[in-house]
């Protein structure tokens, strides 16, 4: 029997609404969903593979666990009680530090994603916590947490009413956009053309993006901060400052004026290879517009200075009075936003509360950089007086005043599962994190890995590779055996998206347009499956100690207990707070009116009824609950982006802090990087619409084509090192090296080279039968791991110097 189903595509960021035929069990087809609220019908050559993706015979159908050596398949019962087994006793031991956990990007792409993650890091106690932001966003969170005190309230840009876009380090033809949810971007942008707005693009390639633009600016890697300082500095020279309305709301203006004095368009030109000229109308360009928005992404992030590029981007829409405004960059507010607290003075944000115990990197937003999580596995006890993960400075650290991730685990998850944000993994929680006093700091000898692929997504995949093949446990949930995956001790397999309910807890708050929906799985669970969310709740269960058993009879452990733990608290914590709906109102009567078909739909239901849209359980009888979205299966519009400040401001001065000390610290490096000239060629990344990340290669129908993995380099570079159109050629960087057919193209400028990432399905002991046949090379072993963004612990993975020789 043929049937329809809805389901939003969880894929990319754009989040559109897919109208899937089902014969079956199987999804034989999926289209645009023209009735969706946000999406509109529009689809891309990944959602239309849906089907395809669903259905790929190598993901795994049933747990796998590792005996005698070999991964073999079990049950789940089996698998539970293998994680528990290879956990506690280390945790027992040695301590929660010893565990690590790693996120990856698919994370902020599921329920299971938003919902279970920070319960988990909360449960397990470690401040070993490694995600997919701090390889793409951090900066911007670590710029947004010092401005606003809010690490997750992230400008948008107000892509449809805007006059003037001015677009720094983004693809969004490729990439579908990113912080910038917007199903059809590239129909968006032609829009902006098409009502008489501009599109300004600065990338160092011409993408297809740029060829959409009125000016493509090819600006050498790794110097937007240097551009946007001297755009910012042409403004306050030429008077063309202008807050408006902002202006009751910034301090720090003057400061900033003093000490952007010296970026000058002529100073900052030859190290971004920008004439002075260009660097002053695109200052004009922004105030002439009547409406203007900077946006920035990975181009702008995963560089050397990504927190003072991000912090930048912000820096001029509040100088031209474009931040919060119309046509500018707004705050959104999603409809499982905490309810809104009365504007004033917060807690600010803090960085560094604790360090990572190898190479002393501040955490950021509780998290370590995950290009060090090689070094936290593979190098010994620390000699030195680094305030170690886990170790006796806890307790203090956790609370610190300031805090900007609400801390201390499992109380606030559901808070922190509202306020995720990005198309890295964001996470709130840690912090709870303790050792006993004055433990040792032992290397990790555990890991946690969800929907992550740091072997080719992170730094160096050969020393990780060998540092996981080392560790005495490590469990991945994860769909796919690839490389990462293959270490596991115990492999838990989600179902395929088709069997999965879906609602963008994360996107939504970054979205172009308010607007909230939410997809049950199209498709009953196979016989076998488990849900991604209850595997979620078992594995806190299991690595807790509280039991691995599957069946509700005696020695059976309840999935709903976790979801209840939150509900519990998060509704104690509600009706004590006096700005919420349920101020003074009783938790139990609460709980009983959640409706929802499991924990998971509970946890939704609660959140839309405490958030800024809900009915608060009978207080606004009009409002949002998770019935009236069940009733609305396109999803409900909740209108345009709206000027929201001050309210959204947590920064002690109850202001934006236009010049956080944070940052006015890290400006000597940029000053000093006005000196740095080019000495050879530097590599950058790129996207194509028929990839994602490193887990899309495996579907014939996304790879071929265009889709390769090649260097791209630009034709005098070519001629000069004697590069021929299609030949091998080898690439070597700080990291080691790799030999890649070249595509010589002037798409690239000179002195650029372009590999994208994801790619290098080479290893043994994976199931990834398509991608193995065209296996490309991993990108990111070139980087040796030891560059970073200061402030942020981003991974820088472009503009990072290489050296090309032609094979003979
Ligand atoms: N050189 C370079 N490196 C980069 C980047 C770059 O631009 N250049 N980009 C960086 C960025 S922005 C990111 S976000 C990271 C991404 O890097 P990762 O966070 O490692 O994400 P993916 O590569 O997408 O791998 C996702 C993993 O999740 C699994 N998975 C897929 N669907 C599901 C699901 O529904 N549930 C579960 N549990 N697992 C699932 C996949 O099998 C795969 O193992 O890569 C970064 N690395
Ligand atoms: N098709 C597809 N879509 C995706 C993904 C994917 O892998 N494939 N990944 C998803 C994820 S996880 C993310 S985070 C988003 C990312 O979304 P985008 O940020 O749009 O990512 P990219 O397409 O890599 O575009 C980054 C651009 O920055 C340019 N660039 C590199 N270095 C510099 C620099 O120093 N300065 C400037 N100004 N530009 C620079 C690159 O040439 C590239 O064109 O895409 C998401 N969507
Ligand atoms: S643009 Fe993104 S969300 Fe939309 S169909 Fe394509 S992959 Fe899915
Ligand atoms: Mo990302």
């Amino acid at each position: 029997m043929t049937r329809t189903a809805l389901r939003i595509c969880p894929l990319c960021e754009a989040t559109c609404g897919l109208t899937l035929t089902v014969e079956g069990s199987r999804v034989t087809a999926a289209r645009g969903d023209r009735d969706d609220v946000f999406s509109r019908g529009f689809i891309c050559p990944k959602g239309a593979s849906f089907g395809a993706l669903d259905a790929d015979p190598d993901r795994l159908r049933v747990p796998l666990v590792r005996r005698g050596g070999e991964l073999r398949e079990a049950s789940w019962e089996e698998a539970f009680a293998a994680v528990a087994d290879g956990i506690r006793p280390l945790v027992e031991r040695y301590g929660p530090g010893v565990v690590g956990v790693v996120l990856g990007n698919p994370n902020v792409h599921t329920v299971a994603g938003a919902l279970y993650p920070p319960v988990l890091i909360g449960a397990l106690g470690t401040r070993a916590v490694f995600t997919a932001s701090t390889l793409d966003q951090m900066p911007k969170h670590v710029s947004s947490g010092l401005l606003f005190g809010d690490a997750n309230a992230i400008p948008v840009p107000d892509l449809d009413r805007t006059d003037h876009l001015l677009l720094i380090g983004a693809n969004p033809v490729e990439s579908n956009g990113s912080l910038c949810t917007a199903p059809d971007f590239p129909g968006r942008l032609k829009a902006l053309r098409a009502r008489g707005g501009t599109l300004t693009v600065i990338d160092p390639r011409r993408t297809r993006t740029a060829k959409l633009a009125d000016r493509h600016v090819a600006i050498r890697p790794g110097t937007d901060a240097l551009l946007l300082a001297a755009v910012a500095h042409v403004l306050f020279e030429e008077g063309l400052t202008d807050l408006g309305a902002l202006a009751a709301h910034v301090e720090g203006v003057d400061e900033l004026r003093a000490t952007l004095r010296d970026f000058t368009p002529e100073s900052v030109a030859p190290a971004c290879d920008v004439d002075a000229a260009t660097t002053r109308s695109l200052a004009r360009e922004l105030v002439a517009a009547p409406t203007a928005a900077v946006y920035a992404r990975i181009g702008s992030c995963t560089v050397a200075h990504g927190t003072l590029a991000s912090w930048l981007v912000d820096v001029l829409n509040v100088l031209t009075g474009n931040l919060d405004r119309p046509g500018g960059a707004l705050f959104p507010q999603a409809a499982t936003d905490k309810t809104p607290r009365p504007a004033g003075p917060g807690r600010g944000f803090a960085l560094g509360r604790w360090r990572s115990r190898v190479s002393g990197h501040p955490e950021a937003k509780g998290e370590l950089p995950l290009a060090a999580l090689a070094e936290e596995i593979d190098t010994g006890v620390a000699g030195g007086g680094v305030p170690a993960a886990g170790a006796g400075t806890a307790a203090g650290a956790g609370t610190a005043a300031g805090a900007g991730t609400p801390a201390a685990g499992a109380g606030t998850v559901a808070g922190a599962g509202t306020a995720a944000a990005g198309s890295g993994t964001p996470v709130a929680g840690a912090g709870t994190a303790a050792a006993p006093a004055g433990a040792e700091a032992h290397p990790l000898r555990a890991l946690v890995a969800v929907a992550a692929n740091p072997v080719l997504s992170a730094p160096d995949g050969d020393r990780l590779d060998k540092a996981l093949a080392s560790l005495d446990f490590m469990v991945s949930v994860d769909p796919y055996l690839n490389e990462t995956s293959r270490h596991a001790h115990v492999v838990l397999p989600p179902p395929p998206p088709a069997q999965s309910p879906h609602h963008d807890f994360a996107f939504n708050a970054l979205a172009v347009r308010n607007q909230v929906r939410y997809t049950r799985p199209a498709v009953p669970l196979e016989p076998g499956r488990m849900a991604e969310t209850e595997i979620m709740a078992r594995l806190i269960l299991a690595v807790t100690g509280a039991g691995t058993g599957t069946g509700t009879g005696p020695g059976g452990t309840d999935p709903a207990a976790v979801d209840d733990m939150v509900i519990g608290q998060t509704l104690r914590r509600a009706v004590r707070e006096p700005h919420s709906p349920v101020h003074g109102r009783d938790p139990g009567e609460l709980t009983a009116l959640l409706t929802g078909a499991d924990g998971p739909e509970r946890r939704l239901d609660l959140m839309l009824r405490l958030g800024p849209y809900g009915d608060g359980f009978g207080a606004r009888p009009d409002g949002l609950t998770l019935d009236k979205l069940l009733a609305h299966p396109h999803g409900i519009d909740l209108g345009p982006l709206r000027p929201r400040l001050p309210q959204p401001l947590k920064t002690r001065s109850g202001k934006v802090e236009l010049l956080p000390g944070p940052i006015a610290a890290d400006l000597p490096r940029l000053r000093r990087a006005l000196a740095d000239r080019p000495a050879g060629l530097v590599l950058v990344g790129r996207r194509h619409l028929r990839s994602n990340n490193s887990w899309m290669h495996n579907i014939p129908a996304l790879t071929g084509g265009s889709n390769r993995c090649t260097l791209h380099l630009h034709p005098e570079d070519a001629a000069r090192l004697g590069v021929r159109d299609g030949a091998a050629v080898r690439v070597k960087g700080a990291g080691g090296e790799v030999t890649v057919p070249a595509e010589v193209t002037d798409s690239v400028r000179p002195g650029v080279v372009s590999l994208p990432h994801g790619w290098g399905h080479d290893r043994p002991g994976t199931r990834l039968s398509h991608a193995a046949t065209d296996p490309g090379v991993n990108v990111n072993q070139l980087l040796d791991g030891s560059l970073l963004d200061p402030l942020s612990g981003n991974a820088v993975l472009n503009g990072v110097p290489v050296t090309l020789t032609p094979t003979p």
